[in-house]
């Protein structure tokens, strides 16, 4: 283990002069949304100059490492779903921002110093190791604690935006899947399939036999000051490509993580979750605590 941090390029160039790793995944940023109307110029920094510091590491080493720059469907904000490679970018926050400043350089790295450096714009990733503040995980969490009876309710902001919702380690493939193609390119990956927020409270509270209405309130806190209303992924490209196809769809990802969220609030889980990632992922995830 080393340690660093992306605000800090020195450290970042030294790592990379001495491990000359073959392939970079850098996943690191400040990746909560709503945090970052709070913190714009730390998201900036970290999220967006982190990538620039590690490109930059990578070509004066002189090595060939590949790179992989976790971009966001966020940097679509505005512009009308389904989103793909050419969809205009409408970012909504300042995460999205600094996601987009961090896509242009990954590419340009790419067309001006021939760096293997590719993006890809995936769609949001679920499962149940997400941090307890983005919204699946929060409801997930609320259904097992209420069951449990150590939470009475579950407060959220809006209910009505859509997302293109996939389970994060068939994404993880994909990202390795991106760095060995032949050429260096960039990817959007998700289902396709699109859902609201009140889709997966409803169908959480369903899976349980709870009535949602009778648990979930509405805390202004919540709401950002900008939005963004209405992703799916358009992911043709890497269909064909990669050959990439999610076995997850939506109900099988909200069932997998509230049945981990019972397990670990101490109740028996419905089971359903559990045994979708038996059948499906026979070897390796169905134990996903
Ligand atoms: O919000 C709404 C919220 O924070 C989803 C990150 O991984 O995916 C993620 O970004 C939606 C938004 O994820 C609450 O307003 C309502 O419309 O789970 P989220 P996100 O903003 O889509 C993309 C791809 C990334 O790149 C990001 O790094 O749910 N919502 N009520 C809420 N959201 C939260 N967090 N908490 C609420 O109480």
């Amino acid at each position: 283990m080393h340690y660093g941090d992306l605000s800090d390029s020195e450290q970042i160039s030294n790592i990379l002069y001495n491990i000359m790793p073959q392939e970079v995944y850098h996943l690191g940023a400040q990746s909560h949304v709503m945090v970052s109307f709070s913190m714009p110029e730390y998201t900036a920094n970290v999220s967006g100059i982190g990538t620039a510091r590690i490109l930059e590491a990578i070509r004066r080493s002189g090595n060939h490492t590949k790179f992989y720059q976790a971009s966001s469907s966020e940097m679509f904000g505005r512009t009308p779903s389904p989103q793909n490679e050419e969809s205009p970018f409408s970012p909504t926050s300042p995460y999205a921002v600094a996601k987009v400043y961090a896509y242009w350089m990954t590419k340009n790295y790419r067309l001006g110093y021939n760096l293997f450096a590719c993006n890809g714009i995936l769609f949001n990733h679920e499962s149940p190791r997400r941090g307890e503040i983005f919204v699946t995980r929060k409801i997930t969490m609320a259904v097992a604690n209420i069951l449990a009876k150590k939470q009475q309710f579950l407060y959220l902001g809006t209910l009505e935006p859509k997302r293109d919702w996939g389970f994060a380690p068939e994404y993880v493939e994909v990202m390795y899947q991106i760095l060995q193609q032949e050429k260096a390119d960039d990817f959007v990956v998700g289902t396709g399939q699109q859902h609201s927020v009140l889709d997966f409270v409803e169908k959480a509270f369903s899976y349980v036999n709870l009535r949602w209405q009778d648990y979930v309130k509405c805390d202004e806190k919540y709401l950002r000051p900008t939005e963004t209303n209405d992703l799916a992924a358009d992911s043709s490209k890497i269909k064909k490509i990669i050959r990439w196809t999610p076995k997850v769809q939506f109900d099988d990802l909200v069932k997998i993580m509230v049945d981990a969220d019972m397990r670990k609030a101490g109740l028996q889980p419905i089971g359903e979750g559990d045994e979708f990632l038996r059948k499906h992922f026979p070897n390796r995830w169905w134990k996903t605590d």
